[in-house]
């Protein structure tokens, strides 16, 4: 009856005003933030600490140790290697939260990731200052047009300068050609270690409720787009159970379980699919729900076969949306299997077969990776952004039980308008005065320009441009000449023409005559050819490397040779031997250590250097 009353027109109006408050309630309010910054200068904690605030956990539960840095890998080296997810609510408002790797190695990791979000917590740290990682960061997402906050962070530390520090960001992102509204930025101090965030840093707070309130306030709401389904995919999770999981924003339209769906691929491809299971982040895990609405991120279950940027789109009208910009590998590795005389003693994946397979696994997700089959079939080639992209996959690599060996590390060449061009970095080194001399001597030794030269605090800021190629071993040079006083960082810059030759490594390698038992005795007698990387006691192979020669040609060595049978003592305990420690090279300084005619063969519990020939007859063969 009442219906028929009305009139048409009216009932429509009627009914879309009954739909819109249901629809608004499902509509949570919501803000998307990544938090981006050069490498250590503390996102981790700042979303520690929010993940705290906003009551995830008792304060009795805290464990002291960053629980977002969750692999150990992470933990042991106190960085971030893959981004993650997390979502806290605060008055009443999600806030999904996304923190980044600060390594340049993982540059195109933070790009990727920025595409989930609204805006961004810029961290800069209140004494170092933009660093080339930060330009980076901050480029990327003044472009991408999100807005940032600026969190000038660790206020706590003797001989800040967070004004100055302000400042330089400022002139930072005018550089960058930031729009009138990103300048406009707002900028919150403090020290995420000792909890607090405030409007100046001369005035600490009790908490870090001010920058969630800006985060509020500043941080603009996600605006879906009108239209249908689209999700590009961002990142990939890993689950036993399900296997593959695709983690994306809605940016356009909604999406529900058992919804049908077209997945648009990188290469102009499409497949038909439909939608299992659907979760959202909450906290530090993930919460199953029916539907997502545009605007929220949320992970995907039951997609068969799928890549990082492909996108999630409507069934019946799919639009694809602009492919992602992936990085381009700079550095490319020989990965072969162990075949050293002690393979298979540690490991238990040693084979080719389980080589290809785990190297294959690796490229679904780790995306600025790339394999490369050779005419061995137990040698591949492994193309990466930089030595900690490629020597975190080795390490990950001999902790799951593979045995492998890895060839000297090289730049790759392109051809651009017909010159050959390679890769060039951008690398700062903070020192103290006495020693930037010296800083500068080494680096220009290895065709670097010097660009800038300021003072920093009580320190000298220096930066230049190098070649790729010449920052092999670089550091450990850098860290020689100045007494360890050096802070070095460098981020890919561009490609350009070769420079030329760079000297390299000056010292030859001490290599292991015959398999034995090193003994004190004989490494004694050859203190005085150079350093050795093994202690007496340690087994050693034919061909290994033991040591670096004092003098620029390899020498063969015999470190099984014990005293003549007459004296008495013959065995490897001398304790009359006055023998100076090994050198124990990290994963990353073998991999800058060795030359092209050597391996770093890795186990799971050994790192040993070797000639890749093992026999020095065959070197001398293949010398000639
Ligand atoms: N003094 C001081 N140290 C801090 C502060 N915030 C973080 N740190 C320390 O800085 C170091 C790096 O912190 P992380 O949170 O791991 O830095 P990150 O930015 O996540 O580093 P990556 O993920 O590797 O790029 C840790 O030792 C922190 O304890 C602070 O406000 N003051
Ligand atoms: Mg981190």
């Amino acid at each position: 009856m009442f219906d028929k009353a009305l009139p048409n027109v009216h009932l429509e109006g009627m009914r879309t005003s009954i739909q819109s408050p249901i629809f608004a309630a499902r509509m949570t309010a919501i803000r998307n933030v990544a938090i981006i910054a050069h490498v250590d200068h503390g996102k981790t904690t700042l979303v520690d600490k929010i993940l705290h605030y906003c009551s995830l956990f008792r304060t009795n539960e805290s464990t002291g140790e960053l629980i977002l840095d969750n692999n150990d890998l992470e933990r042991e080296r106190g960085i971030t290697i893959l981004s993650k997810n997390v979502s806290v609510q605060y008055k009443g408002v999600k806030i999904n939260l996304i923190d980044t790797p600060g390594h340049a190695d993982f540059g195109g990791e933070v790009e990727r990731v920025l595409n989930m979000a609204d805006g961004v917590l810029l961290l800069v740290d209140a004494f170092e200052g933009p660093m080339p990682q930060t330009r980076y960061v901050l480029s990327k997402a003044l472009a991408l047009g999100k807005k940032p906050i600026v969190v000038v962070n660790k206020v706590d530390k003797e001989n800040c300068r967070p004004d100055e520090v302000q400042e330089s960001v400022f002139d930072l992102m005018f550089n960058l050609d930031a729009t009138e509204d990103q300048l406009e930025f707002r900028t919150v101090y403090g020290s995420a270690k000792q909890n607090w965030m405030g409007p100046d840093f001369k005035k600490p707070t009790e908490d870090i409720s001010y920058l969630l309130d800006s985060i509020l306030e500043e941080i603009p709401a996600p605006n879906p787009p009108e239209g249908n389904l689209q999700l590009q995919i961002t990142s990939i999770d890993y689950s036993k159970y399900t296997g593959r999981i695709a983690v994306g924003r809605v940016t356009r339209g909604s999406l529900a379980v058992n919804q049908p769906i077209n997945l648009m691929r990188r290469d102009g491809s499409s497949v038909a699919g439909r939608i299992k299971e659907i979760f959202i982040f909450e906290g530090l895990g993930k919460a199953k729900t029916e539907r997502v609405e545009a605007g929220d991120i949320c992970a995907v279950v039951g997609l068969e076969s799928f890549e990082i940027g492909d996108t999630i789109a409507d069934f019946e009208a799919p639009e694809a949306m602009p492919p992602m910009q992936i990085d381009e590998p700079t550095m490319s590795m020989v990965f072969t299997i162990n075949n050293s005389p002690f393979y298979g003693r540690e490991g238990q994946f040693v084979t080719s077969r389980h080589l290809r397979d785990r190297l294959m696994k690796e490229i679904e997700k780790n995306l600025a990776l790339k394999v490369m089959e050779t005419d061995s079939q137990d040698t591949f080639m492994v193309f990466g952004r930089g030595i900690l992209h490629l020597s975190i996959l080795i390490e990950t690599m001999r902790r799951e039980g593979y045995e492998l060996q890895v060839g000297q590390p090289r730049v790759i060449i392109k051809e651009i308008d017909g010159k050959k061009c390679e890769p060039v970095e951008i690398l700062t080194i903070d020192v103290p005065e006495e020693y930037s001399g010296k800083a500068i001597e080494q680096v220009t030794l290895r065709k670097g320009e010097l660009q800038i030269m300021e003072p920093k605090g009580d320190l000298i800021h220096l930066e230049f441009e190098i070649p790729s190629k010449a920052l092999m071993g670089l550091r450990t040079a850098l860290l020689n000449a100045t007494a360890g006083e050096a802070v070095v960082t460098h981020r890919f810059e561009s490609y350009q023409p070769i420079k030329g030759n760079v000297p390299e490594r000056q010292n030859g390698s001490l290599i292991a005559l015959e398999t034995g038992t090193a003994i004190a005795y004989a490494l004694d007698k050859l203190q005085d050819r150079g350093r050795f990387f093994i202690a007496p006691g340690e087994e050693v192979y034919m061909g290994q490397v033991v040591g670096e020669h004092s003098r620029d040609n390899d020498l063969v060595v015999n470190l099984t040779k014990t005293k003549k049978l007459s004296n008495v003592r013959a065995s490897g305990t001398d304790d009359k031997v006055q023998l100076a420690p090994p050198i124990r090279f990290s994963l990353e300084e073998n991999l800058e250590y060795i030359q092209e005619d050597e391996y770093v063969e890795i186990t799971p519990k050994s790192m040993r250097l070797r000639k890749i020939l093992l026999d020095e007859n065959d070197r001398k063969r293949a010398s000639r």
